[in-house]
C-alpha cells in the first residue's frame, strides 16, 4: 500500500522537540513525514515572501493528508498565520499546534479551522487515520474544530502520555527535512547532518522530560497544568538508557561537540538515577554539556556527579531578590535562602563550570524596596558567576498576562516583544519613572551586566553607599542609562567577552 504523506512545519527554528517527536511517531506508524523548519525573523512575512519560497512550500505540502504547523513562541504566531494563508486554498486540512495554540486557542481558532491543545503524537495519528478514511474529525480529543456549520467544537484534552519511553527517538533524519535558504530565496533539503547540531556550533539539544513541578505565573507550564487539571506538573522523565541511545544516534549522525539538556529543571532525578546517568554519559558520550537548575534542586552530591560527567555551564533562574515578588507575583516556590544555599554549592565548582544566574527586571508590581532587595541578594551571591537580566515578557495565555490585563497594567494592544525591543522598551519606560526607582533599576542592571567582566565591576558596585543614594538628578539618570546601553551593546558585540 502506498505510504501517505504528512507535512509538519516549525515556525520556531530547528530545535523544536515537539515537531521532531510527532514526526518520529508518525513515521513509526507508517507515514512519510516531511518537516520544514522556519526561523524567527522580525519581518518574517516580508523575508519569506518570495515566489521561490512560496512555490517550494506548496510543492512539499502537495498531496499531504494534513499539514501541521507548530508554534511554541508567541513572537512566531504571525508567521504561522502567514504560512496558513498561503496554503489554505490547497484544500488540505491544516492544524495549528504547539504551546502557543495550547494556551491561546481562542485567538488561534479565529485564523485556523483546526487547533490542537496539548500533546500532539496521538492526536495527529487519529487525525490522519480519520482523514484517510473520510471520517469526521469533529470529536477528536485535543482538537478545536470549526465544523461545517461554522461553530467551534471544543474537545477536551486526552490523557497525557504516561510513559514517554513508548515514543520513538526524535526525528533527526535530515533526508526528509527542509529549511529556508533566505539568501537564495528558496527552500532547500538539508544537505548533510542537521543544522540543529552542525550550524549552531555543534550543539545537540535534548529534552529528557515533560512537565515541571513548579508553576510560575509567567510561564506557559502553569497554563498547561491548568488545562490538564494539575497533572502536567507531575514530571514525566524519559528512561536514561533511551536518552543515552538518542545521544549515540546524534553523535553518529552529526558529531556534535556539545550537549544542551533543555529540560525545564534537570536535576529532578534522584541521586541514584543521576549517578547512573552520569556514569553512562561519561562512558558512552563524554561531551561537555549544559543544563538548567532551580534554587531548590541543587545539591552538592548531584552537582558532583554532573560536573564529573562533563557539566560545563549551568543556568539558574533567580528572577528576583524579593521574596514578596517571587512568592506573590511570580508564584515561585523559593526563598532567597534557597538561592544562596544553591549558590554556595555552585561556587564550590566555580573553577570547573560557568554559572549563570538569571533575573527578570522591570515588573510593574515591583516596589523600590523589592529592587533594593534584589541588589542586596546579588551582593551576597558568592563568586564566580555570570548574570543575565531579562525584561519581563508577558506571554498571552499565562496567568501573569491575565493579571496584568485585569489590573489595567497592560493595554489591549500589548504586543509580544523580541529581546532587543524589550530592552529598548525597558530603557524608554525607565526614563518615565520616578528618579529613585529609575536609578535603582539602572544600578541593578549595571551590576548584572558587569558580571560579564568576571565580577570585577560588580565587586566595585557592592557598595552600600550606592544603594542608599536617595536623590539623583534626572539628567544624570538619562545620561547614564544611555551610556549603559551603549557600553552594553558594544560589549555584547565582542564575543570574546561573553561566556
Ligand atoms: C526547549 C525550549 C527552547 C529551546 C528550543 C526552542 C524551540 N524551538 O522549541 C531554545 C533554548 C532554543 C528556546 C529558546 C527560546 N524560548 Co524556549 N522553551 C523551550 C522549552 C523549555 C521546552 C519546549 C519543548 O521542547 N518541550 C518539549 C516538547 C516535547 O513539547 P512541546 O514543544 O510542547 O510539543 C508538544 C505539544 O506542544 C504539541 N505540539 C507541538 N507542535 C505541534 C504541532 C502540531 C501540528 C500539533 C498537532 C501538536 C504540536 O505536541 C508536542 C509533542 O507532544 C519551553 C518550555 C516548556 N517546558 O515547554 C520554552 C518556551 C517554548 N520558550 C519560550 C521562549 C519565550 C523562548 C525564547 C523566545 C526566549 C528568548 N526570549 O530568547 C527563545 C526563542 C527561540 C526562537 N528562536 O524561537 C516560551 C514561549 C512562550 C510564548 N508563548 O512565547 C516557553 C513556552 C517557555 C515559557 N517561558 O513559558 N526555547
Ligand atoms: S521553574 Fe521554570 S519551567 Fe518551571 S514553571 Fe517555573 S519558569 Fe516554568
Amino acid at each position: 500500500m502506498k505510504r501517505q504523506k504528512i507535512t509538519l512545519i516549525s515556525t520556531d527554528g530547528f530545535v523544536q522537540h515537539g515537531v521532531r517527536s510527532i514526526s518520529a511517531f508518525l513515521k513509526s506508524e507508517g507515514f512519510d513525514v516531511n518537516v520544514i523548519f522556519f526561523t524567527y525573523e522580525k519581518d518574517a512575512e516580508e523575508v519569506y515572501n518570495s515566489p521561490g519560497i512560496l512555490k517550494a512550500i506548496r510543492e512539499i505540502v502537495k498531496d499531504s493528508v494534513f499539514v501541521g504547523i507548530s508554534t511554541n513562541m508567541q513572537v512566531n504566531s504571525p508567521l504561522a498565520i502567514w504560512i496558513y494563508n498561503h496554503i489554505k486554498d490547497m484544500n488540505i486540512p491544516v492544524v495549528w499546534g504547539g504551546i502557543y495554540p495550547t494556551i491561546n486557542p481562542d485567538d488561534c481558532i479565529k485564523h485556523f479551522d483546526i487547533v490542537c491543545r496539548g500533546e500532539g503524537e496521538y492526536v495527529t495519528l487519529e487525525l490522519a487515520q480519520k482523514l484517510i478514511k473520510g471520517n469526521s474529525i469533529d470529536r477528536v480529543p485535543n482538537l478545536w474544530v470549526r465544523s461545517k456549520g461554522g461553530e467551534v467544537i471544543r474537545n477536551q484534552p486526552r490523557e497525557l502520555i504516561a510513559d514517554l519511553d513508548i515514543l520513538p527517538l526524535p526525528d533527526i533524519d535530515s533526508s526528509t527535512h527542509y529549511y529556508l535558504n533566505k539568501e537564495e530565496g528558496v527552500i532547500k533539503k538539508i544537505p548533510r547532518g542537521d543544522p540543529l547540531m552542525s550550524g549552531a556550533g555543534g550543539t545537540y539539544c535534548l529534552h529528557g522530560s515533560r512537565g515541571c513541578p513548579f508553576v510560575c505565573s509567567y510561564c506557559s507550564n502553569k497554563a498547561i497544568d491548568t488545562l490538564y487539571c494539575g497533572k502536567f506538573r507531575r514530571v514525566r522523565k524519559r528512561n536514561i538508557n533511551l536518552i543515552i541511545e538518542e545521544l549515540k544516534v546524534a553523535v553518529k549522525v552529526a558529531n556534535p561537540g556539545f550537549v544542551w539538556f533543555s529540560d525545564d529543571v534537570f536535576p529532578l532525578r534522584s541521586d541514584e538515577e543521576l549517578k547512573l546517568f552520569c556514569s553512562l554519559y561519561k562512558k558512552h558520550i563524554n561531551l561537555p554539556f549544559m543544563c538548567y537548575v532551580s534554587p531548590t534542586t541543587v545539591s552538592e552530591t548531584k552537582m558532583k556527579y554532573l560536573v564529573d560527567a562533563g557539566l560545563k555551564v549551568v543556568e539558574m533562574g533567580v528572577q528576583s531578590g524579593s521574596d514578596y515578588i517571587n512568592k506573590n507575583i511570580y508564584e515561585r516556590q523559593q526563598t532567597n535562602e534557597d538561592v544562596l544555599r544553591s549558590a554556595r554549592i555552585l561556587s564550590k565548582f566555580g573553577n570547573r563550570i560557568t554559572v549563570r544566574y538569571q533575573f527578570i527586571l522591570f515588573n510593574e508590581y515591583e516596589r523600590e524596596k523589592d529592587i533594593v532587595e534584589t541588589i542586596n541578594l546579588i551582593k551576597r551571591i558568592p563568586s564566580p558567576y555570570f548574570m543575565q537580566a531579562f525584561t519581563l515578557s508577558l506571554f498571552k495565555g499565562s496567568e501573569l498576562y491575565n493579571k496584568y490585563l485585569k489590573s489595567g497594567h497592560l493595554s489591549s494592544k500589548y504586543k509580544m516583544l523580541t529581546y532587543t525591543e524589550a530592552d529598548l522598551a525597558f530603557w524608554r519606560s525607565v526614563g518615565k519613572m520616578s528618579n529613585r526607582k529609575h536609578y535603582l533599576y539602572m544600578l541593578l542592571w549595571v551590576m548584572i551586566q558587569s558580571s560579564r567582566f568576571g565580577n570585577k565591576v560588580s565587586g566595585f558596585l557592592k557598595n552600600d553607599r550606592l544603594v542608599k543614594i536617595r536623590r539623583v538628578p534626572t539628567w544624570f539618570c538619562y545620561l547614564s542609562s544611555f551610556a549603559v546601553v551603549l557600553i552594553y551593546k558594544a560589549v555584547s558585540l565582542k564575543r570574546w567577552l561573553i561566556p
